[in-house]
């Protein structure tokens, strides 16, 4: 039985919900490299998405977000979850052993079909590092995956992207971070669901939490959530199930007034809005070199008869009216 719109499965569809690993790690390799025949599976196991939580952790170099990641994993696990991260961009290897633990505990993840661990660059991606990886996490929760962590480097676009694709996020500060605080601080409220200050294993953790929840109580609130402030120490492992508690806490408040739905059809928005601009960009590009058109208002650009404004106005009006439509 089909429903409408439902897209038969594909082998690769098959493997992925029958719990094939190496299966679901080529998907991901193709899915990185924009491979356009990897859509008819991204297609059939859409319907089988929307159900991990994904959480977003961000934040500058080194202030530890692999090693909480590494430290929410077994603390997750203990709770029963299946768990998978996504690391865009790692600066460090995330398989190393200096940044996931011993050599021994990460051995024995290796044998735990319960977590997948999944580095990711940015680099070279046309359609942008959002599109791949929203793709990848889907993937994931298809999989099964319950909780999505994903783990990108506080700079600019990537991480307000990740407004895009995690339920909440969490940026990761720690001690002493004063000025980089200041410069990041309007940014930074835009994405935090939750402020980690790790490392408070350090001295003055303890001043930068209250800056911070001061900062988080002066804020207008985003439609009513302040967000959280926790101390952790990836190092000795305090703080892990506050954390998670504060991830739970925003996670209930999104289930509340429709707030999840609402967050949902945002993301999707973005999305369509992504996948339309991918698909436009692709097919103008293939026509600047083979369209009789498109070379007639390239000479006329040349030789200044038009400028540049009037020509993308004559380019999208002949989109518009182009009548092939995709087909099902
Ligand atoms: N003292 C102390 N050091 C920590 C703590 N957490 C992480 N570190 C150290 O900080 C360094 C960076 O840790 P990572 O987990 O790789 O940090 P990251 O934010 O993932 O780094 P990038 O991915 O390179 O941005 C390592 O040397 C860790 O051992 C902590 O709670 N306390
Ligand atoms: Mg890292």
């Amino acid at each position: 039985m089909t429903r409408r719109g439902s897209v038969p499965a594909t082998p690769g569809a098959r493997a992925v919900l029958n719990g094939d690993r190496r299966a679901l790690a080529r998907l991901i390799t193709r899915v990185e490299g924009r491979d356009p025949s990897v859509v008819p599976t991204l297609r059939s196991l859409y319907p089988r998405t929307g159900r991990a939580r994904v959480v977003g952790l961000t934040g500058p170099l080194g202030v530890g977000k692999s090693s909480l990641i590494n430290a929410l994993l077994q603390h997750l696990r203990a709770e029963g979850h299946q768990v998978a991260v996504v690391a865009v961009d790692p600066t460090s290897p995330f398989s190393g052993g200096s940044v996931l633990g011993d050599r021994i505990r990460l051995d024995r993840r290796a044998d735990d079909t319960g977590v997948f661990i999944r580095s990711m660059a940015s680099r070279g991606h046309s359609g942008g590092v959002a599109a791949a990886t929203r793709e990848v996490v889907r993937l994931l929760d298809a999989a099964g995956f319950d909780v999505v962590l994903v783990e990108t480097v506080g700079s600019g676009q990537v991480d307000v992207e990740i407004r895009d694709i995690a339920s909440t996020s969490i940026v990761v500060l720690v001690p002493h971070l004063g000025d980089e605080v200041q410069t990041l601080k309007a940014g930074l409220f835009e994405i935090a669901d939750v402020f980690c200050v790790n490392k408070g294993d350090l001295p003055g953790a303890e001043s930068a939490s209250r800056d911070l929840l001061e900062l988080a109580g002066l804020g207008p609130g985003r439609e009513g959530w302040r967000p959280k402030v926790v101390t952790t120490s990836a190092r000795d492992g305090t703080g892990i199930a506050p954390l998670w508690a504060a991830v739970n806490a925003h996670e209930t408040y999104l289930d509340s007034d429709g707030r999840r739905a609402a967050g949902e059809r945002r993301r999707l928005g973005h999305e369509l809005v992504e996948l339309v601009r991918e698909r436009v960009a692709r097919d103008l590009e293939e026509r600047l070199d083979s369209d009789v058109e498109v070379g007639t208002l390239l000479d006329q650009l040349a030789t200044r008869a038009i400028d540049p404004y009037v020509a993308a106005e004559r380019l999208f009006a002949t989109l518009r009216a182009d009548p092939t439509g995709p087909k099902e």
